[in-house]
Formats: C-alpha cells, structure tokens, sequence
C-alpha cells in the first residue's frame, strides 16, 4: 500500500476531503503503529530515567522523522493539496516540563532508543503543566494550559498501582507514551496519574484548593510552592512518582525473573535532580516487604541507583521539614531515620548528614550516601561540586563522582527544527552526522570556500525572514529581518541574569539618542517564563516589556534597536526562534548555570556565542576556540571568591560608574515610569542597587564591550562572521546526547549487560 492509500484507509476518505484534524489524527495512528513495530525484548539491566519533568515538545514531526516517514508524509500530503506544517499546528505541545532539566530528559529518551538501549522514562501526568503565560497590561498573566485530549500520544493502561498518602490509600494509573529512536528501537515514558483528579477545581486563572489531594495531585508541575500547603503537595506528588515508579519496576523486573536480591541486573535507575529522590527508602521498603533486610536491601538500591546533580543553587537542592514528611509519608519515616544513622556510621561530619539538627531532610545528601554514582552535567560545574558545594561527599566517596556533559538531540534540534541547514549540510558532507554527529566536522574542510558560507548565510536569511513571519502571525510583532538577530531565551532568573541584558538594551537607548550609532540594527528577542512566585522574575519582564514600548514609540531609536519579549516560551518556540538566531545569550553568572543546553542548540544552528565562562560555554569555547565564540566577564574563581569575601556592595558600582548609574536610573524615570508600573519598577530598581545578589553589575562593561565587538564584526566583515559560524556548526558534534547517553551507560548504567 502506498503512504497515501495507508492514509486513507486510515480516514475513510480521499486526503484532500480530510481536515488538519483528521490527518493529524490518521498520523498520529500510523505512527503508533509503526513505533509498536519497533518495540523489543529487553534482556539484562533495562534503565529507569525518574524525573518530575519531561519536556518532550510536540511530537508528529519528531516521531516521522524518527520513523524514516517524514518526506513520504510530507510529499504524500502535498500531492493532495496539504501541508504537514499545517498539521503540525493542529497538535498540542504536551506540557511536561519547565525547562533545562526537562527537556534534557526528553533528549536523553530519544538517544536511548536511537543508540537501542532499553531505556524508559518514569513521570507524571500533568493535567495542566507548568501554566501558559500572556502579557496583559506589561505583565506576566499565568493560566492552565489544558494539553491532554480526547486523542493524546499517552495511552491509558489498566495497570495501576496502590500509593499511600498521609495514610491514605490513592490508586496510580499507568499511561503509555512510546518513544521511537532514529532508526532505533521504541521505549516508553511512563506517565502515572490519578483517575479522580477534577480540572474543574482550577479558578482565578491557576489557583485551586492545595488541600483537596485527590482533585489536585497532578493538575501542575511545580504547583506554587509560596505556602506550605503547596510545598506538602510537592512532596505529594513526588512521592506518587516515586511509589508507582517504583512498584512498576519491581513488577517488571519481576516479569523477567529478578527475584529482588538481584535487582541491580535487570534495573539501573537514575534519579534526575532530587525531586525523585524519595524512591531509595520507598525501594528498600518495598524490598522489605518482600523478605529482604535493611542492610541488604540498602546495598541492592546502592547499586541500583545514580544520581545527577543539576544545580547548586541552595534553593533547588531540596531540604524538606521532617514535620511534611511525617504527614505525607509516615512509612518512609522510620527508614529515612535508619538510613541517616547509617550515613553517620560512615563520617562524622555534621554538614553531611540526612537530618540536620533542624529537622530538615536534605535529599541530595540520601542521594549521594546511598548511589553508587553522582555526576554533574558540565565540566565546570562537576569540578565545583567536587572542589566546594558537595566537597565532603568528595572527600568521603571520590570514587562516586563524576561528569557527564549535557547535550541536545540532533534530530529533533537540527533535522526537525532546521530542515534547510541540514539539506545544506547533507550537500557538502553527506548524511553520516544524522547518527554520526562528530561527522559534522567534515563541514571544516568548507571554512574559506565562499559559495559554501553563502549558502549558509541564505539558509539563515530564509530562517530569520521564516520566524519575522511567525512573530507577525502569532506576537503581532514586525521586525526587521536584516537586523541582527540577538536571542536570549530561557526560564527567567536572576542568576541567568536577563537584568543584565536589560541594562544594556536601556545603555544602548542612550547611545542612540546621542548620536552614537551601533554598527548594525539590532532586534534583541526574549522568550521567558517567570515562576508564579518569583517578583523580582516578574519585574524583569515588565522591564523588558515597558522597555520595548518606550524604545517603539521612539523613531530615533526604533531604526536601530527593537525588543521582543515572545508569550509562552517552549519547545514549539525555541524550535522557530534558534534557527534564526545570530547572536546567542549565554550570560549567566559565572559558576551559577550547570550546564545549559539552550547554549549548545544555538551553536549547533549557527548562531555565535557572547557568553560567560560558566557551565557548557566553558567547553563550547574549547571546542570552537576562543576567536569563535564572545566570552566576557568574570570567572567562577572570581564570583565565588567575590560571594567568600562577602564584600561586594553594587551601590559603590552605581557611584563609581556613570552609564551604570545612567542604565539603572532609567528604570525609574519619566519614559519608564510613563509606559509602567511604578511599583515593579522600583522594587527592580532597588534590588540592583542593594542587593544584586547575581553581580550584574561588575560584568556590566566588559558585557557592552564584547557585545558591541560582536555587533561591528557582523556588520563590518561578514565573511569572518559566516567562517566562524561554520566553525560552530562543526564543532557542536560533542555536545550531541547521543555522546552523552553513551558515556552514561559506560560508565553509570552498563545496559543489556
Ligand atoms: N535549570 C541547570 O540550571 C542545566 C539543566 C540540565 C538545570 C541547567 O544549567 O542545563 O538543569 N538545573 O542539566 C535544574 O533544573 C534543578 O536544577 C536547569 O534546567
Ligand atoms: N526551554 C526550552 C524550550 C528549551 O529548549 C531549553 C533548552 O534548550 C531550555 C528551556 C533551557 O535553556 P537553557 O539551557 O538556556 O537554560
């Protein structure tokens, strides 16, 4: 049967009688089908990604591509008068995750089952996700965003799991969500969720009743967490995650003949972040049901489990009051306890032990006693871990540590989101880096030949004139496509520093006003979303967004400078807006991004780097060379030992500095304050001034510096601009998660063994 007949038979219909809806639908089908060929046996130890978020982006087009279907769908539906793209607009982005950490488990997935290692996911189903943001009025508005329909790619199973709750029992329904590799075999993402929960309990755009557990469980991911009904409900939730992950892996491994003493040969489950980490005492309480002791059933988690560390901001590394945990989970309690007198048998040092002398759980301290593997996700940000945030765990089980740079998908990065680049590529250097990324490099031996950096530079005019379209159709935003493309998108936080950003946008106003001209229009794109409790994430927003309305209402400035603050940054977003990019925003403060992974999609489609010297741009300026990339601004050594110090003071910055005092002004004056909110404008004002905790300030200047270098180099030599992009191209082979997953399984996971 040919592609349009399967179609067909599939709709009842004639493809150009069908709607969008339809085919998608029919699509959707077929590719179930296909992906349930791809299914097969595990035999040895089968990996368990555990982690509260999935950001998995829509997934026709990725699933196609993955399934070699993708021409045939697209050039099948064209015969009949329609567009795949059009389709594609039909699905919903499933809304499963928040941000980097999220969508690197997505990554991790497809690589898993492109490289065939039985890998799944383990997750919730998020009703509702993080929220949908809109600007109303300059600010930041959150709402549901309602993703699951009547036609999901999560199936519905019958199994379901028994989870107790604050003594209460719950029942954990099981979904399905297959997962194709590229040419490769097909995982799952298990996804649990509860049947009674009630969308209908969501009021006043995303609040609802926090106590009504039942109703409420997994209407969002990260629910507020400003009260302590929301921070019990993140442990409620962390603990259904955990209660049916776990239960699911026994019985599967059960299924293939485990009998529990030997768990660690059928499983090897990773605990992404702490939010997972809950399942060790669920484990050794479920071993303990079936017949195995504490200290034995602690040496089978042991080495069963690993751990990633995705951060070392105090805020994210979860501490939580006994007191929740004595309420929520009463039977982990007495485990918890035992497993911290253990840890204290093994050291005497206070600082690393489970339950401190305030009663407060510190979950990374379980994870990282009772694994056998903690790993951070970028060179720097291992060696930190190692030399300062967690050195006594170092000192204590060298032996457990280790790195795993992060890295992105190419299908769904390159192939999916840049079809002209990869035709482009596929003419000079053939299609080897489809599963082979270090073959990118062969894109070197093209770095002086001028029809080839032509070409790119056309495929990137035809993506920047692609995303002006979008900004107009979905934004209502024209900008100029031959302006300079400067994008810094990702969650919105101080440590990222988009204040940053924002006081130079504000420094660069002045400039224009008096006459001093920038090499190149420059139109600087933000996407963000700002977590609902975060105020001073919020007031940067609104800065950025009464920024953008005073700089369009001035025709002076308007020609040269232009700020778009795209709605509901995700992964359908970042898809449009990084192919376009020019100029990608990697400025957070030194030592304070892990890793980042937006960093190296941005490389990856040819846009150049300004950036510090922090998480994975430590390792993309290795790779591409210091004449490659724009990095700026402090150190890690210098930050840290500027926060040891405990001196640093921004008011003496502002004094000691008259265009920082200028930008910071601005904020509050009469342009602002006219096209504003007072009240937010003046809480940012005063936070940069007293407080800064993220030092934008002393990397103010070098930042306008190296930003203007960038802005004269694309203007004024182009040719170098184009044969450093081409570098970038080349070199982003390494941060593929295919090299990743890899080193993973070397080292962490050993699979199928
Ligand atoms: N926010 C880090 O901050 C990193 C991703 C994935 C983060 C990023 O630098 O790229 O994880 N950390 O490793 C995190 O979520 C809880 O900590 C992130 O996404
Ligand atoms: N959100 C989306 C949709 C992404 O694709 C990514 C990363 O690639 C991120 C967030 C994280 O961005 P960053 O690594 O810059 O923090």
């Amino acid at each position: 049967m040919s592609f349009t007949e399967t179609l067909q038979s599939l709709t009842g219909k004639l493809l150009a009688d069908c709607t969008d809806q339809e085919l998608y639908l029919a699509l959707l089908e077929l590719v179930r089908q296909k992906s349930a060929d791809r299914v097969q046996p595990v035999t040895g130890r089968k990996l368990y990604y555990i982690s509260a978020e999935f950001l998995i982006g829509k997934l026709l087009s990725n699933n196609l591509i993955n399934l070699g279907l993708y021409e045939e769908a697209r050039d099948a539906l064209a015969a009949a008068g329609k567009r795949l793209s059009d389709i594609e607009e039909v699905e919903p982005e499933p809304s499963l995750g928040n941000g980097g950490l999220g969508r690197l488990a997505a990554c991790f997935l497809d690589s898993l089952a492109t490289l065939n290692l039985p890998g799944d996911g383990v997750g919730l189903r998020y009703h509702f996700g993080l929220f949908h943001q809109s600007f109303e009025d300059g600010v930041q508005n959150e709402k549901p965003d309602p993703w699951l329909t009547a036609h999901s790619w999560a199936e519905k199973t019958d199994v379901t799991y028994p989870v107790e709750l604050a003594g209460k029992e719950y029942t954990a329904r099981l979904y399905k969500l297959a997962v194709t590799g590229y040419e490769g075999r097909t995982n799952t993402l298990n996804l649990f969720d509860l049947d009674t929960i009630d969308e209908s309990i969501v009021h006043d755009g995303i609040a609802f009743d926090k106590t009504a557990i039942d109703k409420n469980l997994t209407l969002f991911l990260y629910p507020d967490d400003s009260d302590e009904a929301g921070r019990r409900l993140r442990v409620y939730q962390q603990y259904l995650m955990v209660s049916a992950g776990a239960q699911l892996i026994l019985a599967e491994c059960a299924a293939r003949g485990c009998n529990y003493h030997d768990l660690a040969d059928y499983a090897a489950i990773q605990i992404n972040d702490t939010h997972p980490s809950m399942v060790i005492p669920e484990l050794i309480r479920l071993l303990g049901q079936r017949g195995i002791e504490f200290e034995e059933a602690v040496e089978i988690v042991t080495k069963t489990c690993a751990y990633t560390n995705h951060t070392i901001l105090a805020e994210a590394l979860e501490k939580w009051p006994r007191a929740y945990l004595d309420a929520v989970v009463p039977q982990l309690m007495p485990i918890i306890e035992k497993l911290d007198a253990l840890a204290r048998t093994r050291t005497e040092d206070e600082s690393l032990a489970i339950i401190d002398k305030d009663d407060r759980v510190h979950m990374a301290h379980m994870d990282i006693h009772f694994t056998h593997s903690t790993n951070g996700v970028a060179a720097l940000h291992t060696e930190i871990l190692k030399n300062s945030e967690l050195h006594g765990f170092y000192e204590l089980y060298p032996e457990k540590f280790n790195n795993k740079t992060n890295g992105i998908t190419f299908r769904r990065w390159l192939l999916e989101c840049d079809p002209r680049l990869t035709a482009t590529l596929e003419k000079h250097i053939g299609s080897g880096f489809r599963k082979d990324a270090a073959e990118l490099e062969k894109l070197l031996a093209f770095a002086n030949d001028e029809a080839v950096l032509d070409e790119l530079t056309a495929v990137k005019k035809a993506n920047k004139a692609a995303l002006a379209d979008w900004l107009l159709r979905t934004q209502k935003v024209a900008v100029n496509p031959d302006a300079m493309f400067d994008i810094q998108s990702k969650r919105l936080h101080e440590y990222k520093r988009q204040q940053l950003n924002l006081l130079y946008l504000i420094h660069q106003y002045y400039e224009i006003k008096a006459g001093h001209l920038p090499a190149m229009p420059l139109v600087s794109i933000f996407g963000a979303k700002a977590a609902p409790a975060y105020t001073i994430a919020k007031d940067i927003i609104h800065a950025l967004l009464t920024l953008s309305k005073v700089i369009a209402a001035d025709p002076e400035v308007s020609k040269w400078l232009q700020v778009v603050f795209v709605e509901n940054y995700n992964v359908t977003a970042a898809e449009k807006l990084i192919p376009a990019c020019d100029l990608s925003e990697q400025i957070s403060l030194a030592s304070k991004e892990a890793s980042g992974t937006g960093n190296m999609k941005f490389m990856l489609n040819g846009a150049l780097t300004l950036g510090t010297m922090d998480g994975a741009n430590v390792e993309i300026s290795q790779q591409v060379g210091e004449e490659n990339i724009y990095i700026f601004g402090q150190t890690s050594d210098q930050v840290i030992h500027r926060y040891a110090v405990g001196d640093y003071d921004p008011a003496q910055w502002v004094e000691g500095d008259a265009n920082i005092r200028r930008a910071i002004s601005f904020l509050t004056g009469p342009e602002m304050l006219a096209a504003g909110h007072a009240e937010n404008l003046t809480r940012l004002h005063h936070e940069l001034i007293h407080k800064d905790w993220f030092q934008t300030l002393p990397d103010f200047n070098a930042y306008v510096v190296r930003k203007g270098q960038a802005l004269s180099d694309y203007a004024c030599d182009p040719m170098g601009w184009r044969r450093k992009c081409l570098v970038n191209i080349a070199k982003a082979g390494m941060f593929s998660s295919d090299r990743t997953i890899a080193e993973y399984d070397r080292d962490i996971w050993h699979l199928g063994k």
